[in-house]
């Protein structure tokens, strides 16, 4: 799954891209904008530090850093036409440097919304076209369910609504995937304050009125962060951090805030594997069963899947050790049929 860095020129793409992904701040390389961020986690860290592992393995997100929009890009369509392959989107708004008022940081969201929306429009009547056609020449049931769904898409974009506001069957956001409709695609809109507005980090989505496009909306997510400070927070040795932060008023770095938000739109969840080898965050689908679970650790896991014990990360070190756990009837043992749950600490039971 990959996620898609997007916004204006110069709004703080790859400030924000490299910050996240690990490379020097500056550091530009055209020719490698894809790269793999670590998720954050006190919980692996709070059972790392109990189990003392030789190796601690945190979650990973993949992120690429797509050329700026801009106003020609968009014209073309060739800047929209680069979104498609991504799974989510991270809008990067620049309020940095004075340049930007609030209404143009609101507009500019509003605009990219509707260049999403627009673009869909034309991709679902198309294919409606297509489809009513068909149904003309013989009728057949799944091309009438797709007429129908297709119709109601229609609707909700001529309504100038993204698709990803319009609550669908599992079934049918499946029928869905292969368009790769752009509005559909969850999406995080990230302020990129300047360094004199970090005071007001905290209440800055209202002030730019961005909240109310954020708020109650399904897959949408939005935070505040300045790259500039970011830099600065990522500079600092671990034990600064804290102070530093508070300072400000803050309690974690953006870019922990921003990983994480990525994370949930994705639908992603994690699970632990934990013990004096290795502390390891595996990531899942929210929903995902323990058999499919075992098998993201290892196919044969999964294929010979006997039960998983699992017990909730804070409980397990509560517990003390999993055999404490054990005796007290913390350790569940769980079917194949089980749904992880974000937390879960796993350890797969198998034959052979
Ligand atoms: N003052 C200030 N400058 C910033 C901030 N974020 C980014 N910049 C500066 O803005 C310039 C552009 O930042 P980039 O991260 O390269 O922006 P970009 O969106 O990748 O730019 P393009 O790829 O050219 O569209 C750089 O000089 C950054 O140092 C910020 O929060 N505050
Ligand atoms: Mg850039």
């Amino acid at each position: 799954m990959q996620t898609g860095i997007i916004g204006l020129p110069q709004s703080g793409k790859t400030s924000l891209f490299n910050l996240l992904t690990g490379r020097a701040p500056g550091e530009f390389r055209h020719e490698d904008r894809v790269g793999v961020a670590v998720l954050p986690d006190a919980r692996l860290e709070r059972l790392a530090q109990h189990y003392q592992p030789r190796k601690t393995t945190h979650a990973t997100l993949e992120l690429i850093d797509l050329a700026a929009l801009t106003p020609a890009s968009l014209r073309a369509g060739t800047g929209i036409q680069a979104l498609r392959d991504v799974d989510a989107l991270a809008h990067v708004i620049g309020a940095f440097g004075g340049g930007r008022s609030p209404e143009a940081a609101l507009a500019e969201v509003r605009e990219l919304e509707f260049d999403l929306i627009f673009n869909d429009l034309n991709q679902v009547e198309k294919r409606r076209e297509r489809v009513l056609l068909d149904l003309k020449k013989q009728k057949s049931p799944a091309l009438e369910q797709e007429a129908e769904l297709l119709a109601r898409l229609q609707a909700q974009l001529e309504a100038e609504k993204p698709l990803r506001e319009l609550e669908l069957t599992a079934e049918e956001s499946k029928r869905l995937r292969g368009f790769q409709f752009l509005s559909r695609k969850p999406i995080l809109y990230l302020l990129n304050l300047g360094e004199e507005e970090t005071a007001g980090l905290g209440n800055a989505l209202e002030r730019y009125r961005l909240q109310p496009l954020i708020a109650a909306k399904p897959r949408t997510h939005g935070l505040a962060l300045c790259a500039l400070l970011e830099a600065e927070i990522a500079a600092l040795p671990e034990a600064e951090r804290t102070d530093f932060l508070a300072g400000y008023g803050l309690q974690e770095p953006g870019l922990v805030r921003m990983a994480r938000a990525i994370y949930d739109l994705l639908g992603l969840i994690s699970f632990f594997t934990a013990g004096e080898d290795e502390c390891r965050a595996w990531t899942i689908a929210r929903g995902t069963r323990a058999l499919d679970a075992a098998g993201v650790i290892h196919t044969d896991l999964s294929h010979h899947f006997i039960r998983a014990e699992v017990i909730e990360w804070q409980r397990l070190l509560e517990a003390g050790s999993e055999a404490a756990a054990r005796e007290h009837g913390w350790l569940r043992l769980e079917g194949k049929d089980y749904l992880v749950q974000d937390g879960d600490v796993m350890h797969i039971r198998h034959s052979g």
